[in-house]
């Protein structure tokens, strides 16, 4: 039977999907590509699309493939022929609109980080358990870089017990998109809207990363976190992640910080240090992490998403880290797309998530992260905040910086 055929008897999942920025137009190509490269138990239904503002809404119904497009999200709540909530807004929405959609039976997806606070995070983790045991909902949130071949890869191979021990644990999130003092003001630099700003925005993904790889629990932190730019100017054209600004003068603040560093103790006895910036010229999207366990150490930059680098320390000794190229169709999610060596980029990590998605609403699999999970990485954001605040852990011992000239 020829793919087509099955996708016809496939019971339908309508998608109502809240938000229209860089992660709506993301999901959007995720919802309707799933279907098309991956047998799933339901046939997603790009149903209806919510923005803010009606051109910018009804052209990307247009573009994207959404049927019926709302100016209100509670539309997409109250409708009954609407199966799942997929929240593509920034932080500050997605507590409410998550529990309006669990009240209401709906299956949610949510992108990270889960919630702007603690509060808010334990809230909707409470509500999505609630709505497991009476409706069977399933609540997950966007850590998106877990639907990474390479990274999938690894986690087999550290649960297979490969690389041993864990003791090191390094991650970095590199980004530069932020870098010139000029470039405009975000609802990302909002406090209000976004929580926190590279903490939450980037480094919550090494935080997920690390656990998820891992298998251990980040139990204490000790953090620094910097705002190298206090103002920028007010944007006037969105373009990327930033856009351009008509009058450099008129400025407002940020509220959040550019740069965070910390080092974490793991449950499981791992050491961590953790670093995330906005500001590293040059780094695109370098979203590395390394973890070294007595037997051997896997390193990974999604700059090279294609590539694992593996050290087994009982046979590479002579050699140092072999290249994986994760593109075999033997490989997690691998297999769906092109033949070997072809390579995958970020869109496809939305896919996977959808897929999975999809398979967790079916039953075939559980939904991870679940909110408790992305509820428990908050609770890291906000340990990272507070030590940086020096009320709790972290204080700064003073290590004399006036003897000695730096030459
Ligand atoms: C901006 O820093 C951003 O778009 C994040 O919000 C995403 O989660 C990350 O995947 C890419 O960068």
């Amino acid at each position: 039977m020829r793919k087509g055929d099955t996708m016809t008897s496939t019971p339908p999942l309508r998608i109502a999907m809240i938000g229209t920025g860089f992660m709506g137009r993301i999901h959007s190509q995720a919802w309707s590509t799933a279907p098309r490269f991956f047998d799933l138990p339901f046939q997603p239904q790009s149903a209806l699309i919510v923005g803010r503002r009606q051109d910018a809404t009804a052209d990307a119904a247009a573009r994207w493939g959404w049927a019926e497009h709302s100016l209100d999200w509670r539309d997409a709540v109250e409708r009954d022929d609407i199966d799942v909530i997929d929240i593509c807004t920034p932080g500050d929405t997605h507590a409410e609109i998550a529990l309006a959609a669990l009240a209401a039976g709906k299956h949610v997806l949510c992108e990270k980080p889960l919630a702007n606070t603690v509060a808010e995070a334990q809230q909707m983790t409470a509500a999505a358990l609630e709505a497991s045991e009476r409706t069977g909902a399933v609540a997950m949130c966007g850590f998106s870089y877990r639907r990474t071949p390479a990274l999938a890869l690894a986690r087999q191979l550290i649960a297979e017990g490969r690389i041993g021990e864990i003791r090191h644990v390094r991650a970095q999130y590199l980004q530069d998109w932020l870098s010139d003092p000029d470039s405009p003001h975000t609802w990302r630099l909002d406090r209000d809207r976004a929580g926190t700003g590279a903490l939450g925005d980037i480094g919550a993904h090494s935080i997920d990363t690390a656990q998820w790889l891992s298998g251990q629990r980040i139990a204490s932190v000790s953090a620094a976190l910097r705002t190298f730019v206090g103002s920028r100017p007010r944007r006037s054209n969105v373009e990327g992640l930033g856009g351009s600004a008509a009058d450099i003068a008129d400025r407002l603040p940020v509220t959040v910080d550019d740069a965070v560093a910390f080092t974490a103790h793991f449950d499981g006895g791992a050491l961590g240090v953790f670093e995330a910036t906005r500001m590293a010229t040059g780094r695109r999207n370098a979203n590395r992490i390394e973890i070294n366990g007595d037997r051997g150490s896997i390193a990974f930059d999604f700059e090279r998403m294609n590539e694992l680098e593996v050290y087994d320390a009982t046979q590479d000794a002579a050699q140092g880290f072999r290249r994986v190229q994760v593109t075999e169709a033997q490989h997690p999610y691998a297999g769906a797309w092109w033949p070997a060596g072809h390579g995958l980029g970020y869109e496809h990590l939305f896919t996977h998530q959808v897929v999975d998605f999809v398979r967790a609403v079916a039953g075939e699999q559980s939904a991870t992260p679940g909110f408790a999970e992305a509820a428990q990485v908050q609770r890291v954001l906000d340990a990272v905040e507070r030590s940086a605040a020096h009320d709790s852990i972290g204080t700064p011992v003073d290590a004399d910086p006036t003897e000695g000239d730096l030459r």
